[in-house]
């Protein structure tokens, strides 16, 4: 293969196991009647323009459950099979997953991440249950399962030092990401699997699909949301990169596992406009689905 490989997409594709509980597929074990329509039908239009342009070699997805102490991981064994349950939530998300990994590639960025002076690991036990936040996003972007994966661990950069540090991180992550997959002469699409705000309610409806309990967490969560998805759609992204340290305090968000900015990393920081599909709150916290199509930047990210 010749090495032309692209990102042909970036997609911000959150998983509240909420979403996959009211889509009922055949892999997840509870039943529900509906629910989240907004976010739902938000990914069913992106599925929709994704399925427009050439399917791709890979799936890339980062994941903030899939949580690792000492640097960047990367799944490293070709298959897995198994049950995911939400530690949270295991009345909503019980989820027979059967998914094969692009190990070449995986080890790829892995190198290249370890290049670039990050700490990196291939995460090679067979055994390895895969987290919930990877199975989700996959599965609301791709539902067939046909597409191999890299899945890509959380590091706790922002936490042992500080967000700038885990933000430069990511940022480096994200450019080796790009590279890796340019040299692979493989077409990718990139998932950044996480909430924006993340303040949460802590208690449960009885009926978790009862959407007249679905709200906005707080006013000033919900600004902040629309802060960012305002930059994302003007394509300002480096200044949503200036305003992510403070975004990730002040709405405890979910960015803090650094998907997102790993994401705009391997997009190189895009200054064209994103496409939000969807925004909406799943027990509180803020949830959007938004595509970035590299085509609108004049070539491949
Ligand atoms: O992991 C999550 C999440 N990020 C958002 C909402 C609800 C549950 O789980
Ligand atoms: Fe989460």
């Amino acid at each position: 293969m010749t090495a032309s490989g692209e990102i042909i997409a970036g997609v911000l594709a959150p998983h509240p196991p909420h979403l996959i509980y009211a889509e009922n597929p055949p892999q997840n074990e509870p039943r529900a009647e509906c629910g989240w329509e907004g976010l739902r039908w938000g990914y069913k239009r992106l599925r929709r323009n994704l399925a427009r342009r050439e399917k791709p070699d890979v799936i890339i997805v980062h994941s903030p459950h899939w949580k690792t102490t000492m640097g960047t991981h990367f799944l490293g064994v070709e298959h897995f099979a198994g049950l995911s349950v939400d530690p949270i939530f295991p009345n909503l998300f019980r989820f027979h997953y059967d998914l094969n990994i692009d190990v070449a590639l995986s080890r790829a960025i892995c190198s290249e991440a370890s290049e670039a002076g990050l700490v990196t690991k291939m995460m090679t036990n067979p055994n390895f249950r895969v987290d919930y936040g990877t199975i989700i996003a996959c599965h609301l972007v791709r539902p067939e399962w046909d597409i191999p994966i890299v899945a890509i661990s959380s590091n706790r950069a922002y936490y042992d030092f500080s967000n700038e540090v885990g933000e430069a991180q990511m940022l480096a992550l994200g450019a080796a990401t790009a590279r890796a997959v340019e040299r692979s002469g493989k077409k990718a699409w990139l998932l950044a699997s996480n909430s924006l705000s993340h303040r949460h309610f802590t208690k449960e409806p009885t009926l978790p699909e009862d959407m007249s309990h679905e709200h906005t967490y707080h006013h000033g969560q919900y600004l902040w949301d629309m802060q960012v998805l305002e930059l994302m759609e003007q394509g300002r992204t480096q200044e949503l990169l200036d305003i992510m340290p403070d975004f990730i305090e002040q709405s405890i968000s979910e960015c803090k596992e650094g998907s997102l900015t790993w994401l705009l990393g391997a997009l190189g920081i895009p200054s064209y406009p994103a496409e939000i599909h969807a925004y909406g709150s799943v027990i509180g916290t803020g949830n959007a689905v938004v595509e970035w199509d590299p085509v609108l930047a004049g070539g491949a990210a």
